[in-house]
């Protein structure tokens, strides 16, 4: 990936950032830190790597995309804004009474959502149906899905990981956000999903770990998932639960909380500072 293309895809996670904030702090409700957390991830997958279309949001042939952890919807709708399939003001009317974008993403409301999830555990499952059906239909398209590393101390996940690898799925890709943290504080204190690579393994699926906010190593890892063959991949994403915004960083309290005003305008001038920094060095 050349360092044009590695900026272009930097500049728009943090645009995922500030849209995902700004839905938060309009909503005053909202999960933050699991938000900020994937931008780098869907900045790849919408900006670089999964073919869509956003006039032809219904194409049979398109990718599918499944935000298997829900409650991060607002920076799904950061990245679905951006790529166009609304407004970006719409962003702003998150949870709002009438509004299209809910608090957990919705299929049938929101352009650009190919699964309706918030659920945690179901979305997976959804996700390697999809798959299934493009072995059975003949169609080309792949299947991407983030799931929360919480979110693994449910038993569908598992039951979900089974199928795929019995049924050779390798045009699923489930990448994990695995920052250490849920709701309630660290995963190993909660309930350990850990060892999450062996588990994987274990459940037939093709491996690999990463650094889930570094571009160069994302693409390689989409890469070696494309070249794998007859088994479904997993991609372990070593994430900052809150990443790029200071305080919020490692902080189990801003899983699920809204900044309060002085908090909202300390964050976007951190991400706006980032963000000039990417334009002059255009
Ligand atoms: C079945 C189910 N149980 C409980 C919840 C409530 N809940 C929402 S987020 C969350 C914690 C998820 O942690 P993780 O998957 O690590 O999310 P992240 O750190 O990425 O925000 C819980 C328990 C839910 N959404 N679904
Ligand atoms: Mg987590």
């Amino acid at each position: 990936m050349d360092d044009t293309t590695k900026r272009q895809l930097q500049w728009n996670a943090e645009k995922i950032r500030l849209h995902a904030l700004e839905g938060i702090y309009g909503a005053a409700s909202g999960h933050p830190g699991g938000s900020l957390s994937i931008a780098d991830l869907l900045s790849y997958l919408y900006f670089y790597k999964m073919k869509v279309d956003p006039k032809n949001p219904k194409d049979p042939n398109r990718d599918r995309f499944v935000l298997s952890k829900g409650h991060c919807a607002p920076a799904l709708y950061g990245a679905l804004a951006l790529k166009g399939y609304f407004p970006e003001e719409a962003c702003k009317t998150l949870r709002k009474i009438d509004s299209f974008l809910q608090g957990h993403p919705d299929m049938k409301g929101t352009p650009g959502v190919d699964m309706s999830t918030g659920s945690l555990g179901q979305g997976i499952s959804a996700a390697c149906g999809m798959a299934l059906n493009a072995k059975l239909d003949g169609l080309a398209y792949r299947v991407y899905a983030i799931l929360g590393d919480g979110e693994l101390e449910e038993g569908e996940v598992w039951e979900a990981a089974m199928f795929a690898a019995h049924y050779k799925l390798d045009n699923f890709t489930a990448m994990v956000d695995f920052n250490g943290l849920q709701i309630d504080g660290k995963i190993t204190d909660v309930m350990s999903p850990c060892p999450i690579d062996k588990k994987f393994e274990g459940f037939g699926f093709h491996v690999i770990q990463i650094n889930g906010h570094d571009f160069v190593q994302i693409d390689k890892a989409f890469a070696e998932a494309e070249q794998t063959k007859g088994k479904p991949t997993v991609i372990i994403c070593h994430n900052i639960k809150g990443k790029g915004v200071s305080f919020m960083e490692n902080e189990a309290g801003w899983h699920g909380n809204a900044p309060s005003r002085e908090q909202y305008e300390q964050a976007v001038s951190e991400i706006q500072a980032r963000i000039k920094c990417l334009e002059v060095a255009e």
